[in-house]
């Protein structure tokens, strides 16, 4: 019988160059795996058993290219995506590793740095667009500050829709078929990044001029590095119809930014959001936004990307039997029992609805004193994650 864990195309799991390629260079040693090329990189990723590849500009194309040795490169990464079946779904722009971004880039406060910025994007669209992609991230990691005396946030926040403005317009002019993906993230590399979480995205997204073609990549580390729920981050992206694009991980609250192998460390968190994703029919990449522990070599970096899409699979599969657990839903089922007798007071608003309502006589006794089962519910799902049901 084949592994029921095994990747498939359809799973659309991806990974970042950045990612598998990591040499586990920190901020505190030296890298302890050498450096692998775009193309090994991809032919790397297919040997794992991945669908997708994205890429920073400048993870494919150094930042001092000139036009022909981009085009090599180009072509070079485009042969190996023939050979290999992969594909680019997601691009992005590297706005946080070059000194010229070390206040920024939308939001710098250089006016200069502010428009090369708008330049390497539109360069990185290019690109992106050139391999296929269809979702752009913006991970603005330089945008914010480290002293309040040093930037408005007011200012820093009309700057970057002003930038994400003008690339919508480019995109739209250029008749491409690409939207953007905004991610946040409270801290690491600044003191305080502007735009911190999930939420906070959301609701900038509103103020956009074309807010119909950006959305979020919420990203499971971030948000718990905020000491956030993940999955609410999730939901409420995916009740808005902003769900574009998402970062698999994971993160142990309250240390540095860890990037561990997804479903690594949060078991029960990384269940319900499989669970979610695959209950509402999520149809994007499932992107790995991850490394491997600094201690391997490139065998263990494939066992790390391995290890990400086989976790997603085993809670996929554990989804599906909660879904069809009798008791469990049973159990749901009790808890959200209904005897229809509220259902004059749902629809439309009215008057009548109001004097009734205000009026109606609930039992007080009998709905607090009810017990939910909760922690019976709870731990029918521990068992089943624990492979004991
Ligand atoms: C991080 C971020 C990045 C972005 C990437 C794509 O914490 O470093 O998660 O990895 O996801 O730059 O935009
Ligand atoms: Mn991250
Ligand atoms: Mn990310």
């Amino acid at each position: 019988m084949s592994d029921p864990y095994e990747p498939q195309p359809e799973h659309k799991f991806t990974f970042g160059l950045w990612t598998v390629g990591s040499t586990g260079r920190d901020q505190f040693g030296l890298p302890v795996r050498e450096s692998l090329s775009p193309v090994q990189l991809v032919h790397l990723l297919a040997e794992v058993g991945a669908y997708g590849v994205n890429f920073h500009d400048n993870d494919l194309v150094p930042f001092n290219a000139s036009k022909a040795e981009r085009d090599q490169i180009v072509s070079d990464f485009k042969k190996a995506l023939a050979a290999t079946g992969l594909v680019v779904p997601m691009a992005t722009t590297n706005l946080f590793n070059h000194s010229i971004f070390k206040d920024g880039a939308f939001t710098a406060n250089d006016h200069k740095v502010r428009k090369f910025a708008l330049q390497k994007t539109m360069q990185a669209i290019d690109l992106g667009v050139e391999l296929g992609a269809k979702v752009f991230v913006f991970w603005g990691g330089r945008e914010g500050v480290e002293s309040d005396a040093t930037k408005d946030p007011a200012l820093g926040l009309k700057r970057y829709r002003d930038a994400l403005n003008f690339l919508s317009d480019y995109v739209i002019d250029q008749c491409y078929d690409l939207k953007f993906a905004l991610e946040s993230k409270p801290n690491e590399p600044r003191g305080d990044i502007f735009l911190p979480t999930t939420g906070a995205m959301l609701g900038f997204i509103e103020t956009l001029d074309h807010s119909d073609m950006v959305g979020v990549n919420p990203e499971f580390a971030h948000e718990v590095m905020a000491g956030l729920n993940f999955l609410h981050a999730v939901a409420q992206a995916w009740e808005m119809g902003k769900l574009f694009h998402i970062d698999l991980n994971d993160q142990n609250v309250g240390r540095f930014d860890q990037d561990w192998r997804f479903g690594s460390y949060n078991i029960k968190q990384s269940f319900f959001l499989v669970k979610f994703l695959e209950d509402v029919g999520y149809t994007g990449s499932r992107h790995f936004d991850a490394h491997a522990y600094r201690t391997e070599d490139y065998e263990g970096v494939k066992d790390f990307a391995r290890g990400c899409m086989r976790t997603y699979l085993i809670l996929k599969e554990k989804a599906a039997r909660f879904n069809a657990d009798q008791e469990i839903q049973e159990l749901l089922k009790a808890i959200n029992a209904d005897d229809g007798s509220m259902s004059d007071f749902d629809g439309e608003y009215s008057p009548e609805k109001v004097s009734k309502l205000k009026s109606h006589q609930f039992d007080i006794q009998t709905l607090s004193q009810r017990g939910l089962m909760y922690e019976r519910l709870d731990q029918l799902t521990i068992d089943l994650l624990l492979g004991v049901r």
